[in-house]
């Protein structure tokens, strides 16, 4: 049997990147001289994401998730001193190599993909995709940001618990204040204008203000319903996956989260023992859409008639149209204030399905 496209990438990552970085030490020996044995290091990790992100586009079967990713890397790399002209080359290096490695339809997909990356890096968007589902924040959040990035943990409680108490509700503050920030937050690191470290810091303290929120949260009557949530393998981002299942608790569900890199076989164990009403799925990377598809499919396999309705959601599939019917789920919504109302009127047509 002949190997899938994205298959035939991976086997042949460690040619790729040996003959990128070889070529070009060759031709740049002054690069070699100026960062050294860790410089080459971080330079062949770069090659492994390109080529991750290659993959991640074929098996999704869009381009938009090797253009994005292209954007924001050259964001990276610009922020940090690095000249464009290093990611130019180490691209027409990879697809030097795939002319030689690939023939037929594959070699012209990937030089396709190759090609219209590099076309998003002219005229890069000014927003992140993710962001056009970005409800407008409330005016606090700037606010908000200022204090996580100065470790005012107390503080950024007392803002948020202000604008409940103003009559917000948690799924309001939790998206317009807490999420706007993160978003910032990460955006601010891209730039290079925050560390790992502050963003851990700032995660910390929403995951604070998050707990303490949820406790000053007006609660609907429980209705018989409950839901699982958990992250897809490998995802973790948990901060918007906590807060769909808060929005879901508020509105009166049982809910259980399980957090961040939920490991496949434990998952389906869980589904299978509960039964839940929904089974809500948190995808953040593009590289968990194909294993997001592979785990739908066989919770479905396994579950067959008795296999939940499945609700995604997550950056990535909000970046990528209708990604999530293509991954085989029921439902998607954008953040946690649709999930709340979704909650509240899911069941509501004929189907049994609110969408
Ligand atoms: C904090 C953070 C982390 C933390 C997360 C800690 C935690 N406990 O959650 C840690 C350190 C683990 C982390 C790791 C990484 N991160 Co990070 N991270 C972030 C950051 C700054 C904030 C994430 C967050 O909390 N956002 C706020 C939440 C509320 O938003 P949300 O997740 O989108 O959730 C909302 C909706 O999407 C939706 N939703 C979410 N899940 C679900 C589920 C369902 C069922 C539904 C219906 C809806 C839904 O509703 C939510 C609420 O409204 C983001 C920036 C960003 N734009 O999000 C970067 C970001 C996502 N990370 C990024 C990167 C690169 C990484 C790493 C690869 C870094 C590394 N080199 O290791 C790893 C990858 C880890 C992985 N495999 O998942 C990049 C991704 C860029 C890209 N190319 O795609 C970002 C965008 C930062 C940036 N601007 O560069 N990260």
């Amino acid at each position: 049997m002949t190997n899938s496209l994205s298959e035939q990438l991976r086997n042949s990552a460690d040619d790729a990147i040996a003959m990128t970085v070889e070529k070009q030490c060759r031709l740049h020996p002054e690069v070699l001289e100026r960062f050294g044995e860790r410089g080459l290091k971080a330079w062949r990790t770069d090659i492994r994401h390109h080529i991750d992100y290659l993959c991640a586009a074929v098996d999704s079967g869009r381009d938009q998730p090797f253009a994005d990713y292209l954007c924001w890397v050259a964001e990276v790399l610009k922020s940090r001193g690095v000249d464009a002209q290093h990611l130019n080359h180490s691209l027409d290096d990879l697809a030097g190599f795939y002319r030689e490695r690939l023939t037929g339809a594959d070699q012209a997909r990937v030089l396709g993909l190759l090609a219209t990356g590099r076309q998003a890096l002219v005229k890069p968007a000014t927003l992140p995709a993710e962001f056009r589902h970005l409800p407008p924040a409330l005016p606090q959040k700037d606010a908000y940001l200022d204090l996580l990035l100065a470790s005012q943990r107390v503080a950024a409680h007392q803002l948020v618990s202000e604008c409940m108490t103003a009559g917000a509700s948690l799924a309001t503050v939790n998206v317009r204040i807490i999420q706007a920030a993160m978003y910032d937050v990460g955006r601010m690191w891209q730039a290079n204008r925050i560390s790992v470290a502050q963003e851990h810091l700032a995660t910390a303290i929403s995951q604070y203000v998050m707990a303490n929120a949820f406790s000053l949260a007006e609660f609907a009557e429980p209705m018989a319903r409950t839901a699982i949530f958990a992250n897809v393998e490998n995802n973790h981002h948990a901060l918007g996956l906590r807060m769909i299942s808060d929005a879901f608790e508020t509105a009166g569900w049982t809910a259980q989260f399980l957090g961040a890199n939920v490991p496949d076989p434990s998952l389906i164990g869980q589904v299978d023992a509960l039964r839940p009403d929904l089974l809500g799925l948190s995808v953040s990377m593009p590289q968990q859409l194909k294993t997001t598809r592979e785990f739908i499919g066989s919770l479905r396999a396994e579950m067959g008639q008795a296999c939940p309705p499945i609700l995604l959601g997550g950056r990535t599939i909000n970046a990528l149209d209708e990604v999530w019917r293509d991954l085989g789920a029921d439902l998607w919504v954008a953040d946690a204030e649709q999930a709340e109302l979704l909650a509240k009127n899911f069941g509501a047509d004929a189907n049994g399905r609110a969408r």
